[in-house]
Order: C-alpha cells, then structure tokens, then sequence
C-alpha cells in the first residue's frame, strides 16, 4: 500500500508534537514502521490520508462500539453545537448521562463525569484512600489505569515488597504505597492483605484486562477479590474504562455478578468525545467536593457535545445489542483460530464480547502477564503489518485488544478473514 502521505505527515508531526503524536501507543514503536495518518471513518471503514481504506479494529480505542460517524451520534453532536459548545455550569444534558449509566451499571448509585479515564482512576484513588483514611493501594501486573503518579507504579523484587516507580518523574514515596500483584493470582490477593491488614486503601483492577491484551478473570478470581476487600474494609475499585458498556450493557460488574465500591468509566460513555466518569456507593461519593471534604473538579467537566455524544450512544445499547456482540465477536474467534491451525501457527485467541488479542507462540492458556511477556511479538508485529497492506488495521501492539461493535458484521468479519488468510500465508 502507498502511504507516502503518511510518512510526509509524521516528518512533519515530530516537529512539533513529542515523537509526531499525542499518545505513545500511537507512534507504532510495539510492531515498527509509521503511524497511518487518518483522515475519515464511516462504520467499520477507516479512510487514510493516502485514500488508502481499512478495517478498523482500533475503533478510537474503544469509544466507536455503534462504527464511526454514527449518524445518531452525529446529529446529537451537531445539534448541540449549535446551541452552544459549553458552559462551564450545569446542564440537562450531564444528567441525561448520569442517568443512563446510574440505571445500567449495579455499582454505581451516584456519579462525577469528568475528561478521561485517568482522571477518573486518579480520583478513586483519591477517594479510596480519603474515605478508608489508609493509603497503601493494590493493582495488577499488566493492568493499566492511565498515567496519574499512584498508577505508574511496578512491582518491588518481591511479591509482597512495595512498589517501585515504572517511570521517571513518578517519586518513590508515591509509588512505595502501591502493591502490584499478578493478575489471576487471588492467592496472592489473599496474601497481601494478610501481610498488610487493615492498611489498603482500595484494591484496583480491569475486571476483563485490556491493556495487556485481552484476558478474562479465572473462575474465583473477581469473587476473591469482593470477600477479601469486604472483610478487610478496603474498597473494590473495577476499572470499566475498557469494559463498561462493551462487555455488557451493565459491563463485567454485570456479566460476572460481581457489585464493586468504586466503577471508573470512559471511551464508550463519550462516544468517541472526552468523558471519563467516576461511580459508585452513594455514601462513598458523596465524600467529594461540594458535599463533601475530597477535592475534585475539571473545566470541561460533563461539557455538553460530550454528553450528548455519550448519551446518543448508549441509548443505543441493549440486552439483544450485547447478545448479538457476543456472537460475532466469538464468531471471529474461532474462524481466526481455524486459519492458524490451516497455517500451522500457534495462536492463542482470547476473546470476550466485544474484546479479542492475538497471541503467537504463547504459554497457553494466556491468563497472566507472564504469559503475554513470553509470547512471540514480533510474529504479532509481522502480522500487524501484513493485515495492514490487506486494508484491516488492528492495534498497534501486541499488549492491546482488537475492539468490535455494531459495524463489524458478517461482511466486514469475511473480508477480515480473507486478509487474515493471505497475512498469515505470507508470516
Ligand atoms: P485515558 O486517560 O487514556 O482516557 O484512559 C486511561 C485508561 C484507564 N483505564 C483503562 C482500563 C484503560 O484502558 C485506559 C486507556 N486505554 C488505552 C488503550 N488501552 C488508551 C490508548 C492510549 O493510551 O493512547
């Protein structure tokens, strides 16, 4: 495929903008080669600056579940602007929005919207350890909640050792209060409160993780982490930023049964617009500013076009919605996995409603990051790369999740396949 453009463009980009882009993961640095510059979307369909067109797996990085340019999201956004682009005071529109995801989502009795799924996670810490008054925080291995101080944290030598910052400008004095277990260990869990008693803020996981390519919860492990927290006083904090409204319409606190304190949101809420939201036990929510003591607060905080993207979009969401989701995306699956095995490639393939990674030449089953670690990335990055000269664009890393929705249907899961069939041929 031409794209000339491109290259010209991140020439270009890089003097300006750090490393040509406005997020790392865009700059192709996990499969090599540059960035593709795009310039439409309609649907499953991704045009780019060169006029070349894609399959879009990425979808923003989740928010386009309903396919690009929904024409209900669009005239939602294009009506408002012409009302007004923001107040910076209350409107109707930010409870519509409250209101969807208060009715939908088990664990969320109150709401605070803000513009990122960073700043939502950033806040539950907070409030996690303003209402418990402790301030030792748990997270996973391979797990990621956005870039705040308490969250770039990676485990100590030890287990059961504090943490240690996993990037410059993070102190150490931040990041020692944070344990960084491994994910699908609910031993472990058990462990680390026992060592630590009493002393856990909250305990913060991706019920579904994404960010190290799709991994479900092994039976127990959600549970465990709900009776652990429970006993001890310290908060369960699912982050759904990822899952929320994807995996299904109540997201895995619904699909596993499982009612945390503290549900982070974003992408699917905004519609492809900025919006993170924050949710939980009223009594626990209402310790924020103005009710209560904990600080939080964002200009553009439940800014109008955002919301009336969101809520144009999950009205659209239903039961029979997620059903159909499940279907397509499980479809997928096994259709991949049949072509490897035509090609005689070890592939693993996770998937669940709406998620699915690739995994070559992995442990399997893939159920922990030691597991994603040990798998071949550069097959994946072959692979990238050869569906992307077939017109189907997945993530660019072997450590994130391919992304479906509405758009990808039977047609569009066919021509996937066929460039699946070629790319994996020529690996
Ligand atoms: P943002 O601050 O990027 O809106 O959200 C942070 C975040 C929080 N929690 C989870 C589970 C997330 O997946 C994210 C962000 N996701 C990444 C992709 N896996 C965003 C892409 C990027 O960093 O450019």
């Amino acid at each position: 495929m031409n794209r000339t453009e491109s290259q010209q463009l991140i020439d270009r980009a890089q003097r300006t903008l750090v490393g040509g882009v406005n997020s790392p993961v865009r700059a192709f640095k996990g499969v090599g080669g540059h960035p593709v510059f795009f310039r439409s979307g309609q649907g499953a369909w991704l045009e780019d600056v060169d006029g070349n067109r894609y399959i879009d797996y990425v979808s923003s990085w989740g928010p386009m579940i309903l396919g690009h340019s929904d024409p209900r999201v669009v005239a939602a956004v294009r009506s408002q602007a012409q009302q007004a682009l923001g107040f910076g005071a209350p409107t109707e529109l930010e409870i519509e929005l409250a209101e969807l995801i208060v009715e939908r989502v088990p664990g969320i009795d109150k709401a605070r919207l803000v513009n990122s799924g960073t700043e939502a996670t950033m806040t539950a810490i907070r409030l996690a350890r303003g209402f418990t008054g402790r301030d030792l925080i748990v997270k996973f291995e391979g797990c990621y909640h956005g870039h705040s101080d308490a969250l770039l944290a990676k485990a100590g030598s030890g287990l059961l050792t504090l943490g240690i910052p996993n990037s410059p400008g993070v102190p150490e004095a931040v990041a020692a209060r944070t344990l960084t277990l491994p994910f699908n260990d609910a031993a472990a869990v058990r462990e680390a409160y026992a060592a630590y008693p009493q002393q856990i803020a909250g305990l913060i996981v991706e019920p579904v993780a994404g960010n190290m390519g799709c991994i479900a919860p092994q039976p127990g492990f959600l549970e465990t982490l709900r009776e652990v927290t429970e006993t001890d006083g310290s908060l369960l904090i699912f982050d759904e930023v990822i899952t929320g409204f994807r995996v299904a319409l109540g997201g895995a606190q619904a699909r596993y049964g499982i009612t945390p304190d503290l549900t982070t949101l974003g992408k699917i809420i905004g519609g492809g617009l900025p919006v993170g939201a924050l949710g939980g036990r009223t009594d626990i929510m209402d310790r924020l500013a103005p009710l209560g003591d904990i600080y939080q607060a964002g200009t553009l905080s439940g800014n109008p076009l955002a919301a009336a993207a969101g809520i144009a979009t999950l009205r659209a969401l239903d039961e029979g919605f997620f059903a159909d989701l499940e279907r397509r995306t499980a479809l997928l699956a096994s259709e991949l996995q049949a072509l490897a095995s035509k090609h005689g490639r070890s592939m693993a393939i996770n998937h669940v409603c709406g998620m699915l990674s690739l995994f070559f030449d992995a442990p399997q089953p893939v159920t922990a990051f030691e597991h994603v670690a040990n798998a071949n990335s550069d097959a994946f990055a072959r692979f990238f790369h050869a569906m992307l000269d077939r017109g189907v664009y997945l993530a660019p890393s072997a450590f994130e999740t391919a992304f479906l929705g509405a758009q990808h249907t039977q047609d569009v899961l066919d021509a996937t396949l066929t460039a699946a069939d070629g790319a994996l041929r020529q690996l």
